[in-house]
């Protein structure tokens, strides 16, 4: 006896089981079409927050799981679960009072975005129990999906696990494309729960779960269990966010169908990309446009995450097969929205004029506990583990010595991947400007790295959470050694360096150059001994047309010739700088 006839015979019986789901005809996943029940519940979408206003964080309870069941006790903003969405537009200031009514010191990690280091909600600036603090700051990032959330030190998984994550959006009316947009265009938050402990969020991480990361058993799509969204015959536009703690997901159609992968972490991709599969690890965000236009009404397609095989335990385990969301296509409403050609170029990194490279081996080791390491390290709030340079170009090799996954995210910039074991052949979701990179175990990638924003303290971390917060986390500062500063704001007429001043010098010397108008390129500032050999990079990146002083520092450098040239695009200048000791 199936759960129809079930209700049937206890509707005829006169007794009430439940209250009948409504019926309807659905194609399975071979076209075929099955009677089934309308079950699940329709996605929810969080309240937008209004730009400007008060984020307060506090335990609510709100309901989860349809009624009669009992709410779910939550860390929300605002009383929401998610937070509320954010939206805003590229080159406005964002706004937000943040009070914290938790009992306990937390911040907000804006991910993705580059904002000044006081407002990266690092765990060092935490706002105390009933404190408040104004995150403020102007939104510099391309147009893409970007999230918030907690970053607590140590309380990071946690929070959360318990709903403290909200969605980031920044928009731009010049990066249009007729794509879909307004209902057609989508955020879907993904978070695995566990069924055992519902309707509660229950947190409570043992040995192994530290080692492997909290895992669910079944997926939350913006805070809605068994979710599922009715949709029109035609394009819409998805923005997937893995809000999980540790959960990586293998997404795929349950009909195996392609779609275009249009954007990654940091925005628009140049191309769309065809793809049927790609992987989502914690922290990652892709965009996707799926076309239901050859789907007839009454059909239903369901986003999936396919089973892979990885180490763990059943049933909280990496690699199990879930369902995300069930589509049900119910109207032939029209998105009026379209595939692009093309978006915007990306210019990609030139590997050769990476002037740093640093290796960070990611690894498990402790003989009474094991802790998730970089580089032999643990997180110390008050430890600084490498300075780097504003605007040169860095390579940072990441190599997985253990058999986790390990979705990488460093703050303050959007980077890119160059290779995975050597492949320079990226996969779609690879390819663009990303701030997560999950690495497979035994895996090593390569990704370059440019700080142009913000000089200060950020950080470099797994986001599989219960890692991060079990100390797989570093601090480093970006500095500016040479404090490149545009003076006034006239065009100059002419490529010019001008001779150093003082010169002879010791230790220091200030050095003028002139960019005119119309140099696109990379500029780049070395330093050469007498020999020709290059003994400094001062400087390597984009510098709008302008006039421009630094300092050189020769503190470190014997006395002698010293050859400083600017290069910029095709062009270049040299001068001879002394260095009397
Ligand atoms: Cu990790």
């Amino acid at each position: 006896m199936n759960r129809r006839e079930m209700l049937l015979r206890a509707l005829q019986a006169g007794v009430i089981l439940t209250l009948p789901k409504p019926l309807q005809f659905f194609a399975n996943d071979k076209g075929n079409a099955i009677l089934t029940e309308l079950v699940g519940n329709p996605l929810r979408f969080p309240p937008v927050f209004t730009n400007g206003g008060t984020m307060t964080l506090a335990e609510s309870n709100v309901q989860v799981w349809p009624l009669p069941a009992a709410t779910t006790q939550v860390i929300a903003v605002n009383g929401s679960f998610p937070a509320p969405s954010v939206v805003i537009q590229k080159g406005q200031t964002f706004t937000a009072n943040f009070v914290n009514n938790v009992n306990e010191p937390t911040t907000v990690h804006w991910h993705g975005l580059s904002v000044p280091e006081i407002m990266d909600g690092h765990p060092k600036d935490a706002v105390p129990l009933g404190g408040s603090k104004t995150y403020t700051f102007p939104v510099i990032n391309r147009a893409g999906t970007y999230f918030y959330h907690s970053h607590g030190d140590m309380i990071t998984a946690k929070q959360v696990y318990k709903g403290f994550a909200g969605f980031f959006i920044v928009t731009d009316p010049s990066e249009n494309f007729n794509l879909p947009s307004g209902n057609y265009d989508v955020p879907l938050c993904i978070q695995d729960r566990r069924t055992a402990n519902s309707p509660q969020f229950t947190y409570s991480p043992g040995t192994s779960e530290m080692m492997y990361g909290y895992l669910g058993d079944t997926v939350l799509v913006n805070g809605t269990p068994d979710a599922y969204f009715e949709v029109g015959r035609t394009l819409y536009r998805f923005r997937l966010l893995n809000g999980s703690n540790a959960r990586v997901y293998r997404i795929e159609f349950s009909d195996s169908r392609s779609f275009h992968i249009i954007a990654t972490d940091g925005g628009l991709k140049d191309v769309p990309v065809s793809a049927t599969q790609f992987n989502l690890a914690p922290g990652e965000r892709v965009d996707i446009l799926v076309d239901f236009s050859s789907n007839t009404i009454g059909q239903s397609v369901t986003l999936k995450s396919i089973a892979f095989s990885h180490s763990g335990t059943l049933p909280y385990k990496q690699g199990i097969a879930l369902d995300i969301l069930r589509f049900d296509v119910t109207s032939n409403n029209a998105s009026g929205g379209v595939v692009p050609a093309a978006f915007n170029p990306i210019t990609y990194y030139n590997i050769n004029e990476v002037v740093n490279t640093r290796t960070f081996t990611l690894s498990v080791s402790g003989s009474t506990h094991p802790m998730h390491k970089i580089n032999g390290l643990t997180f110390d709030i008050n430890r600084i583990d490498w300075e780097v340079p504003l605007n040169s170009l860095e390579e940072w090799k990441i190599i997985n010595q253990t058999a986790d996954f390990h979705p990488m995210h460093a703050h303050g910039l959007q980077w890119q991947v160059y290779s995975r074991n050597g492949n320079t052949n990226l996969p779609p979701a690879d390819k663009g400007w990303k701030d997560t990179i999950n690495l497979n175990p035994a895996e090593t990638v390569r990704v370059l790295v440019r700080f142009t924003d913000y000089k200060g303290i950020y950080l470099f971390h797994c986001h599989n959470l219960e890692h991060e917060d079990d100390g797989m986390m570093l601090n480093f500062e970006v500095i500016d050694p040479i404090g490149i500063q545009q003076i006034g704001s006239e065009v100059p007429e002419k490529f010019r360096l001008h001779q150093n001043y003082p010169n002879p010098f010791n230790p220091a010397t200030k050095v003028k150059f002139d960019i005119p108008a119309g140099i696109n390129d990379t500029s780049t500032i070395k330093v050469y001994d007498i020999n020709g050999k290059e003994v400094r990079t001062l400087y390597s990146g984009i510098l709008r047309p302008g006039k421009y002083e630094f300092n050189f520092d020769g503190s470190n450098l014997s006395s002698g010739t010293y050859i400083c040239r600017l290069v910029s695009g095709k062009l270049s200048k040299s001068i001879k700088m002394i260095l009397t000791k």
